[in-house]
C-alpha cells in the first residue's frame, strides 16, 4: 500500500501541541512525524483544518448493553440498587440472538468511534444460545462482535469471559447466568475460536477475562492466566460494597486485597472499578503496574461509588477509561465525569492534573491513552511513528472552541464541547467519520432501530 501524507493545522504529539505538521501513514500505521515540512511535501499531502488528538481506547464495554439503555431507570418495589439492575439486564438477554447481538454491537461501536474512541477492549460474556447450550459455532456471539468492529473500523481487542459460579466460594451458578457459563475446556476452544475469528481484522487482539472473583474459583483463575501469556487480563472487581462483605466472609480478604496476594498482578492486568479500596489497597495496585479500569457514567448510575483516583494516581497509579453499560457513550463525557467524581468528593477542582500549570483535561487523555493502549494491548493512543493511524480532529470552528489557543483546547474539548466537537474521524490511515457522521451512519442506526422495534415488541 502507498503512504499517505497528513499536513495538519494542530496535532497533540506525545511533547504536546505541534502546528503544521507532517504525519505519514503506511498500512494503517504511522511511519513518518516531521514537524518541519518542505513546502512540496505539504503541497503533496491531504491538509487537515482543526485540532488532531489520538483516538481514545475505550478500555471497558458490554455492547449488548447499549440496548438496555434506559429500560432500568423506573423505581422498581424495593428499593434498588446495582443487584436489582443485574436481574433487569438478565431479563433483557432473552430478547437477544445473534443478529440483534451484532446490530447492537455495530450501533454502540458507531457511537464510540463518533465520540471519541477508536478502540475498544470488549469484554464478551454472552457466549450461548436463550436455553444456555453452545451455539454450533461456539464463537458465533464473538464473530457478531467482530463483524461489528470491521463494520465500523475500531480497533478491537476481544476478552471471551470465563463464568462459572454464582458467588465466591465456587457456589452454583444462578439461572440467569446461564448464557455466560463455561468449563474450562469450553473457554479454552472459545478462546481458540475466537482468536481465529480475529484474524478478519487488521489490528484484532485477544485476551482473557475472568468474569469476576465471585464467578471464578483461585484453582481456574489460575488456569486462565496460563491460556494466553502474552494477553491482556481483565476482570471486574470490588464494584460494590456487597462483593466486598461477601469475599471478607468467604476469604477473611477483601478482593483487591485478595487478589494482589494471590495473583501474579501485573502490567497485564485491568482492574475493572476497583471502587472500593482501603488505603493499603489503593497503594499496592498503584505499585502493581496494572491498569485501573474505571468507568464513571456506568459507576454513577449503578450507585457504585466512586473510586480514590486522586490517591490512586498521587501514589503513581495508571487509570483508562471504559464505556461498560453503555448507558452513555462519550470520551469526553466518561473523562469528565471521573474528574468530577473526585471534585464533588473531595471538595476541590482539578484533581487529576498533578502538576501546577498543568491541564487537567491534557493529563486525564494523557494518562486514558496510555493506560488504554496498555490495557488493549495495542499500538495506540500516542500520535508517534509506530503507532496506530488514528485521529480524532475537533472541529476548529466549534464555538466552544473558537478563540482558543493550544493550551486550552482539551479542557474546553473535555469539559465544555464535548463530543459535539468532533470532526473526523481517521482509524488505521481511513477516514470514517467526517462531519461528526461515519459512513455507514445511516445502514447502522436504520438497522439498530429495526432490531430494538423487534426485540422490545
Ligand atoms: C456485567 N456490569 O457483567 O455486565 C457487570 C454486572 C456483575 C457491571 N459491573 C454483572 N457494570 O458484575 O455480576
Ligand atoms: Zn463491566
Amino acid at each position: 500500500m502507498p503512504s499517505h501524507s497528513y499536513y495538519f493545522d494542530h496535532v497533540f504529539l506525545d511533547a504536546g501541541w505541534q502546528s503544521d505538521c507532517l504525519v505519514t501513514v503506511k498500512d494503517g500505521v504511522i511511519s513518518q512525524i516531521d514537524p518541519a515540512p518542505s513546502p512540496s511535501s505539504i503541497a503533496a499531502a491531504e491538509s487537515i483544518k482543526g485540532w488532531a488528538l489520538p483516538g481514545l481506547p475505550n478500555l471497558h464495554s458490554h455492547c449488548f448493553q447499549r440496548g438496555m439503555a434506559g429500560l432500568s431507570e423506573r423505581r422498581g418495589l424495593s428499593s434498588d440498587s446495582f443487584w436489582t439492575w443485574r436481574e433487569v439486564m438478565y431479563r433483557f438477554l432473552d430478547r437477544l440472538d445473534p443478529e440483534a447481538v451484532e446490530d447492537i454491537a455495530a450501533f454502540a461501536m458507531l457511537e464510540m468511534i463518533e465520540r471519541g474512541y477508536t478502540a475498544l477492549a470488549e469484554f464478551h460474556y454472552l457466549h450461548h444460545d436463550p436455553q444456555g447450550n453452545p451455539y454450533a459455532n461456539r464463537a458465533e456471539m464473538a464473530e457478531r462482535i467482530i463483524a461489528a468492529a470491521h463494520k465500523t473500523g475500531l480497533c478491537l481487542t476481544l476478552l471471551p469471559v470465563f463464568y462459572a459460579h454464582g458467588n465466591f466460594g465456587g457456589q452454583a451458578p444462578q439461572e440467569g447466568q446461564r448464557r455466560f457459563i463455561n468449563s474450562l475446556d469450553g473457554y479454552e476452544q472459545l478462546l481458540g475460536d475466537t482468536e481465529r475469528g480475529l484474524h478478519a481484522l487488521q489490528d484484532g487482539k485477544i485476551g482473557v477475562a475472568p468474569h469476576s472473583l465471585r464467578a471464578v474459583t483461585e484453582q481456574e483463575l489460575a488456569y486462565l492466566l496460563t491460556l494466553a501469556p502474552e494477553s491482556p487480563i481483565h476482570i471486574h472487581i470490588a464494584e460494590q460494597l456487597k462483593e466486598v462483605t461477601d469475599c471478607v466472609t468467604w476469604s477473611g480478604a477483601r478482593p483487591v486485597e485478595w487478589l494482589l496476594d494471590k495473583m501474579p498482578v501485573d502490567h497485564r492486568w485491568c482492574l475493572i472499578h476497583a471502587t472500593h479500596m482501603n488505603e493499603r489497597e489503593t497503594q499496592q495496585l498503584a505499585a502493581s503496574q496494572a491498569i485501573a479500569g474505571l468507568c464513571p457514567i456506568t459507576e454513577a448510575n449503578l450507585g457504585d461509588g466512586i473510586f480514590p483516583a486522586t490517591d490512586f494516581i498521587t501514589s503513581g497509579g495508571a487509570f483508562g477509561v471504559g464505556s461498560d453499560s453503555n448507558i452513555e457513550i462519550s470520551a469526553a463525557h466518561e473523562l469528565r465525569w471521573l474528574e468530577y467524581g473526585q471534585r464533588l468528593n473531595l471538595r476541590g477542582r482539578n484533581m487529576l492534573a498533578l502538576e501546577a500549570g498543568q491541564s487537567t483535561g491534557e493529563a486525564l487523555y494523557r494518562m486514558a491513552c496510555r493506560s488504554g493502549a496498555q490495557a488493549l494491548n495495542q499500538a495506540i493512543g500516542s500520535i508517534a511513528v509506530g503507532k496506530r493511524a488514528d485521529f480524532v480532529v475537533l472541529n476548529e470552528n466549534h464555538p466552544s472552541l473558537a478563540g482558543h489557543k493550544s493550551d486550552s483546547i482539551m479542557d474546553s474539548y473535555l469539559f465544555v464541547a464535548g463530543h459535539d466537537a468532533i470532526d473526523r474521524v481517521i482509524a488505521s490511515g481511513k477516514t470514517w467519520v467526517m462531519g461528526g457522521r461515519h459512513h455507514h451512519h445511516d445502514d447502522i442506526t436504520r438497522r439498530y432501530q429495526a432490531c430494538m422495534k423487534r426485540i422490545l415488541s
